[in-house]
């Protein structure tokens, strides 16, 4: 995989596609409720959804989302967490605002929150109670902001 991965990557994954494929969009908190206007820097189809905290998105390869962790395979909550965010991303486009002080992990996935149309995935795991908190600096999103 990592070979066609790493093409697609190389073809797209400059800074100038994500600059050229930035907007905003309306995003709703299922907790409190609010309805805030986010921008993102990159977006593409959501392929395939690896677990609850990391999705592969075309173009763009492999997202984790930052600031929550979901239970691994074989954990508790697993299928939960991976079945919400199949519901919610899987076939659809999604939106990122990459981490711009850390864009990378060291495996290589983009590190970003995740958004659709309407929701903060990131933010809907917490309120779902799906994901734990995660907060590993540096980060260019402050401790709990997502
Ligand atoms: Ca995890
Ligand atoms: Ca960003």
């Amino acid at each position: 995989m990592s070979a066609g991965l790493g093409l697609i990557n190389s073809l797209t994954g400059s800074s100038e596609s994500i600059s050229n494929d930035s907007g905003t969009l309306e995003i709703k908190d299922s907790k409190t409720n609010l309805t805030e206007t986010v921008k993102y820097e990159s977006s593409g189809e959501c392929l395939r959804v690896i677990d609850g905290d990391t999705i592969w998105v075309y173009g763009i390869g492999d997202v984790r989302l930052v600031q929550v962790d979901t239970p691994e395979k074989g954990e508790s909550g697993y299928d939960d967490a991976k079945k919400f965010v199949e519901d919610h991303c899987r076939g659809k486009t999604v939106y990122l605002d990459i981490d711009d002080k850390e864009p990378a992990d060291k495996y290589g996935r983009t590190l970003a929150i995740v958004y659709t149309d309407s929701e903060d995935i990131n933010r809907e795991l917490l309120n779902n109670g799906l994901a734990k908190e995660l907060y590993i600096p540096p980060s260019e999103f402050e401790k709990g902001e997502i």
